[in-house]
Order: C-alpha cells, then structure tokens, then sequence
C-alpha cells in the first residue's frame, strides 16, 4: 500500500487548483525552502472551501452556483443528516465494545465529506462504498440496521444494492473503483444519463485497481466521479507514505479533471459533487474530487492510533469540526433557533435507544444460509462444503442440525 517515488524528491512546482483537461490555476508553490519545509500533501491555498472553520460563508464564483438556491431548511437538513450520522456512528461503536459488533470502521470526523457528496447524488445515480459509506448510505435511504446486521455478522452482505443504488459495502481496497468504471461505461451504452460515484481512501489510491479504473473511465468517457476521502490516514501509514502530489493531481496524468475540496466543509463537498455528477451526466467524463478531511477516530474498532500518531494532530482537526462549522453558520446567517438544536438532540438520543434495540433484537441467521446465495443452481463443491460444515456442526453436543438452530 506504500509508494515510493524516487522522482519526486526533488522539490516541486506544484500546480494549484483543477488539473487536467478543462484548465487549471496558476498559484502554485516552488521549490524554495519554506515550499520544501511543507509536506506536499498538506492543505494549500487549492483547497475549494464555502464555510470557514468559524462557519463564515466565503465566496467562490466557480463552485457558488452548484449551492445558490439552497435554503436555511435544506441547510438544516444537512446539519440534521450529519448529527443523526454521528449519533448512530458513536453508538455502533459502543456496540462493538459491548460485544454486540463484531467490528465497527467509524466515520467520525469525516461527516461533511459524506453527506456533502451524498446529498449531491440522484436517486437515479448509482454508488460504490467503501465499507466507511455510513454517512452516504443515510443519504440513499439504507436502514441503518441493515448496516449493523453486516457488522453483527447475522446477514450476507446487508442490503439489496439494486434498492437504493447502493452498491454493497467493498473491504478489497480500491476494487469498487474498478466496479464503478464498468458500471458507468454500461449506464453510458444504454444512454442513460445517470452518473456513478465511487468513494475510495487515500490508502486505496496506491492500488493499482484504481490506477486501471482511472485509464479506463478517461479513455472510455465513462460517467464517473471517484471520490477519494483522504483522511490522512491509511490504517497507520500516513498520506505522505501513498504520494509524494497532493491526490487530485493525479488525475492531470490520466486526462480528467481533479478537485480538492474542504472535506470538513458540507456545503463544498456539496457543490463540488454537484459539479462533477453534472459533467458526467454531460457526458464530459470522470473527475477526481479529492475530499480533504481527518479520520478523527481509529481505523476501525480493532485498531489503536495512539501506537502511532499524536494527540495534538487531532486536536488541530477539533477546531475544523464538520457540524461545529455548519452550526456556526446556521446560527449566525439563519433564523436557526435553540429549539431546533434542542429538538434534533432528542431526533438523535432517540435514534441511538432505536439502533441499540435493533442490534440486540437481531435472531442468529440460520447455519446454513451462508450456502444458498452462492450459486444460483447449485454446485457441486457448495454441496461437499455444506455437507461438512453439517458434520462439523454435528459434533457439537447442544446444536440440531436438522434445525440449524439451538437447542
Ligand atoms: C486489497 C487490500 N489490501 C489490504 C487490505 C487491508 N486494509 C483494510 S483497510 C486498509 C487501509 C485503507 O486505507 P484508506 O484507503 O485510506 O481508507 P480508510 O480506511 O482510511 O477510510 C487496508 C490496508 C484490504 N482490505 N484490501
Ligand atoms: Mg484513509
């Protein structure tokens, strides 16, 4: 998952805004020393933001358009979506610890990220998650159990794709993208004019299933936006050890454009999807939107970030938080009043006590299930892998296998 460039030790002009086929802007660092001293994957001044950290609204004429007509009640929504989203994120993670879960990959901090993009897709439109979508499956309509079913291990895979458009959750890093790019060249033969998103980590942007997914949507005009949330973090490896370019330039090279956005700021990750969804439908092709964000807890319940970075990096992305900025400007621009935030806090605790009875509630699928959705006329190998598996489940004394269930 690691890429080491000998090329790029060199120091570097760094192009500054979209790269690749319809223009670019000019405002990019050399190679002096205060350029060398920054790690080329920081945030720079190519960063697309809307709403400062403070919640102040800046104007940017290019991606202004895509959020114009939004009014304070669909502000609200989107403020809405990313509290319930956290709310349900946290109490999965107290799940798992409590045993219920058997893992859980948490989407803290990344909440702007995902409903931006989300709220951006059309029912028509169709997604590739990875398995941290949580956010983006709230915007397409999947019960949330469904996702807890999943990470309880009682269900096949959690949904029927087809749905909500809502592809399922991908742990082989990176091969959904390669999913998406089939998927959209096929929408674009029956001339629908839907697009696709594929959502991927900076992590998975070193795999080559990504690198081929790029060739082939730019060669094949597919509508495709890959949308990569780079949280900084790969597991334990940080983003400088995938590149030595910030991501989205990485599109220049496969001859599509590339975008950074403020991954923290909902409404420019709205406005940017919007953009890149419309130039698919356009039939101009993939984009890269790079979403610039902080995976601010473990990589998943399994994992420890304090073996391996510091407190203080995630206390300089606190101050960035996703819902504090969107709360900052509802308050300050909108007639928001305490009675919606207050009401919202009883929305959420109600959705937290509504998940957690829904996890516990959830009966143990039966034994044999795993065998039927394999083929859909059967195999002779299922045959021989069911047949053992019933001898295995035989040896223990307090199960009946006639049942498969329990005694
Ligand atoms: C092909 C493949 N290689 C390795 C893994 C193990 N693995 C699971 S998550 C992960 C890190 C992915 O990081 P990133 O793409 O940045 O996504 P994030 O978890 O940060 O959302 C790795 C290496 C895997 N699931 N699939
Ligand atoms: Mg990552």
């Amino acid at each position: 998952m690691t890429v080491e460039s000998t090329a790029a030790r060199k120091p570097r002009r760094s192009a500054a805004g979209k790269t690749g086929t319809t223009g670019s802007r000019a405002a990019g660092t050399t190679g002096t020393k205060r350029a060398a001293a920054k790690k080329p994957t920081d945030a720079g001044p190519e960063l697309v933001q809307l709403l400062t950290p403070e919640g102040k609204r800046v104007k940017n004429p290019e991606y202004d358009p895509f959020v114009a007509d939004i009014t304070p009640d669909e502000l609200r929504g989107l403020y809405r979506d990313m509290v319930l989203t956290r709310r349900f994120d946290a109490e999965a993670t107290s799940l798992q610890r409590q045993g219920e879960l058997g893992l859980w990959a948490s989407l803290l901090g990344q909440e702007a990220a995902q409903i931006g993009s989300g709220r951006a897709t059309r029912e028509d439109d169709y997604v590739f998650p990875t398995y941290r979508e949580h956010g983006v499956a709230w915007c397409r309509g999947v019960d949330p159990a469904n996702l807890l079913g999943m990470f309880r291990g009682v269900n096949n895979g959690g949904w029927d794709p087809s749905s909500n458009n809502f592809h399922l959750y991908t742990i082989v890093i990176g091969s959904q993208t390669l999913h998406a790019t089939g998927y959209a060249m096929g929408i674009a033969k029956d001339g629908a004019d839907s697009a696709v998103i594929a959502y991927f980590g900076d992590g998975a942007s070193s795999q080559g299933d990504v690198a081929e997914a790029f060739t082939f949507s730019a060669v094949y005009n597919a509508p495709v936006v890959f949308f990569c949330q780079n949280n900084q973090w790969a597991i334990s490896e940080p983003t400088e050890k995938q590149t030595r370019v910030p991501l989205y330039q990485r599109a220049q090279g496969f001859g599509f454009p590339g975008v950074r956005v403020d991954g923290n700021d909902v409404l420019a990750c709205l406005a940017v999807t919007k953009w890149a969804l419309e130039r698919a439908r356009r039939g101009e092709g993939p984009t890269l939107v790079e979403a610039y964000t902080y995976r601010m807890g473990a990589h998943t319940t399994s994992d420890d970030p304090t073996r391996y970075r510091h407190d203080d990096e995630r206390a300089a992305w606190e101050a960035k938080d996703p819902i504090a900025r969107l709360r900052g400007y509802l308050e300050s621009e909108t007639d928001t009043d305490e009675g919606f935030f207050a009401e919202l806090e009883t929305e959420s605790e109600a959705l937290g006590r509504r998940v957690r009875e829904v996890v516990r509630a959830m009966p143990d699928p039966d034994h044999f299930a795993i065998f039927e959705n394999a083929y859909a006329d059967g195999h002779a190998l299922v045959d021989e892998e069911r047949a053992q598996f019933a001898a295995y489940q035989e040896s223990f004394a307090d199960v009946d296998v006639e049942e498969g269930q329990e005694r």
